[in-house]
């Protein structure tokens, strides 16, 4: 069935299983009451509803109004800082020319770094094309909001620029665990309110050796406030 009844926010749904030997509890699924008003896999979590009225709506998160990225989507908030995000990798790569069968890492992802693309502010010389390194994630709060608009770098090497996060809460780095250290400082900065940021940074160690590997993790990492909760998780691949 579905998770915690969709307490009694949603009605429970069951796909058709593209392959009938599966009965995968993934298959049920809560379809949320009303618009706009419940989300989460069990509708678990409330939506902030006006986006102008200088309240936090959803009363959990903290975030009010543009601030919280459920405002995202409504013209109030279409010009907003926090509601900006950032390139979309596949459309960039698009507009490229295509590259030879046989080619080098980073010819394969340098497309990533410039002023139209997805890492931004990037000063030439700054990453080692011997040590690059792709990094994937995506940043979620607590509620289950997709954080759009968190601005991500290497706090070790901001002359390689930043991304921004998508509406999807994913982001990707181009990164380089230069200087024999091998660490990345990753580090997310959003704003949460008018003049108060969301920070967190946390070192990455083991950038990998194979041509192509995957490093997940799921992280609580605190912000500066005064509360108990966690506010950003990220899952972080690395692809190299
Ligand atoms: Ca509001
Ligand atoms: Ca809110």
């Amino acid at each position: 069935g579905c998770p915690q009844s969709c307490n009694n926010r949603g009605n429970c749904r069951r796909q058709q299983p593209s392959d009938s030997s599966s009965l995968a509890a993934s298959d049920w699924h809560c379809v949320c009451l009303g618009i706009n008003q419940w989300r989460g896999d069990a509708c678990q979590h409330s939506i902030e509803k006006d986006c102008s009225d200088g309240v936090d709506n959803d009363g959990g998160n903290g975030l009010v109004d543009c601030f919280d990225p459920d405002c995202c989507h409504q013209t109030d908030c279409a010009t907003a800082a926090t509601c900006k995000g950032g390139a979309i990798a596949k459309q960039v790569l698009l507009s490229e020319s295509p590259l030879p069968a046989v080619s080098s890492f980073e010819k394969r992802v340098k497309f990533l770094v410039g002023k139209e693309s997805v890492q931004l502010g990037y000063s030439p010389g700054s990453i080692d094309p011997k040590q690059i390194s792709v990094l994937m994630g995506r940043l979620f709060l607590p509620d289950g909001s997709q954080l759009i608009g968190s601005r991500q770098e290497d706090a070790r090497n901001p002359s390689a620029g930043h991304s921004l996060s998508r509406p999807d809460g994913s982001f990707t780095l181009v990164v380089s665990a230069s200087g024999g250290s091998g660490f990345i400082a990753l580090s997310f900065r959003r704003s949460y309110t008018p003049n108060r940021s969301l920070q967190a940074e946390f070192l990455l160690s083991g950038v990998p050796v194979e041509h192509f590997s995957t490093w997940v993790t799921s992280c609580s990492l605190r912000p500066m406030r005064d509360t108990n909760d966690d506010f950003l998780c990220a899952i972080v691949n690395w692809f190299e």
